[in-house]
């Protein structure tokens, strides 16, 4: 499944210019019972089968240069996947992912190999390879030519937490169903300005979780602008500054506004 879904489109092209580097391993190539066992059933009893640890270890182990991989289980208990995670592990040189099936890992697995968990979403997959494909298309997009690089990956919905705007194109006019004027009129400015406005709208509408981080961060930036703007009427040493600062940001209560990060914002604000 893994193989045949890598042999398309963006992901394809990234791999025959060896942009990226994908390889897959059959559990079973690491087995040495004559039916290639990769599961059992549980201590405890239960329903399903777990996977063995043995297979896991052994397949992972044979990796050139797995001891300094980000061994990466794809399991629904594992980390909700975003696009701050793809950034994150797009930063790495190597990333293992783990896919297993049956009713799941024997715990070992994640306890004694694993160097992060993750899942896709919360919905029930028959097994970790969707999910690793996910995984890999949203990660590999993020490295340097893979994309035709066009535009910056900074102006990207979910970069900046609203959804995208609406677009059209030709023909002006489709079934009587007309594109909106302002696209057509050429001005710039108020291009921009109706497009920001329908993304905010939109987020507003669909994504509450995303509109309210939204607008922590931009009050957020209000303060500290308005912070460097009174500063910058003012001139003092580096020194003092970073000692005003402190003193001002206290006084002005929002100490603990600034100290938040960005990725645990949803927890803030909601
Ligand atoms: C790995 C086995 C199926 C999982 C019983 C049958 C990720 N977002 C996600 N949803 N599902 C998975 C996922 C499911 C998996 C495995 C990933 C290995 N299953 C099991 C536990 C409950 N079913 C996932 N990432």
């Amino acid at each position: 499944m893994i193989r045949s879904a890598l042999g398309y489109s963006i992901i394809s092209r990234a791999l025959e210019s060896q942009l990226i580097d994908i390889d897959v391993h059959d559990l079973r190539d690491y087995t040495s019972d004559k039916r290639r066992t990769i599961d059992d059933s549980p201590f405890g009893g239960g329903a399903g089968m777990v996977m063995k640890p043995e297979p896991v270890f052994d397949a992972v182990e044979a990796i050139e240069n797995w001891q300094n991989a980000e061994i990466v289980l794809m399991t629904p208990q594992g980390r909700p996947f975003s696009q701050q995670i793809a950034k994150e592990l797009s930063a790495k040189k190597h990333l293992v992912m783990v896919c297993g099936h049956y009713e799941g890992f024997d715990e070992r697995i994640r306890e004694h190999l694993a160097t992060d968990e993750i899942s896709i979403g919360d919905y029930v997959l028959t097994g970790g390879e969707l999910a690793a494909l996910v995984v890999i298309d949203s990660v590999s997009r993020l490295l340097p030519g893979v994309l035709g690089n066009e535009k910056s990956l900074g102006d990207e919905s979910f970069e900046n937490d609203l959804l995208e705007y609406p677009q059209y194109t030709r023909p002006a006019v489709y079934r009587e169903w007309p594109t909106p004027d302002v696209l057509l009129s050429g001005h710039h400015a108020k291009i921009a300005a109706w497009q920001l406005a329908q993304q905010e709208e939109r987020t507003r509408e669909r994504r509450p979780d995303l509109w309210a981080r939204y607008n922590a961060i931009k009050m957020q930036k209000e303060a500290e602008d308005a912070l460097l703007k009174r500063k910058s009427r003012r001139r003092r040493s580096p020194e003092a500054e970073i000692g005003e600062n402190n003193r001002d940001l206290s006084a002005s209560g929002i100490e603990d506004a600034v100290m938040i990060d960005r990725k645990d914002m949803t927890e803030e604000t909601s």
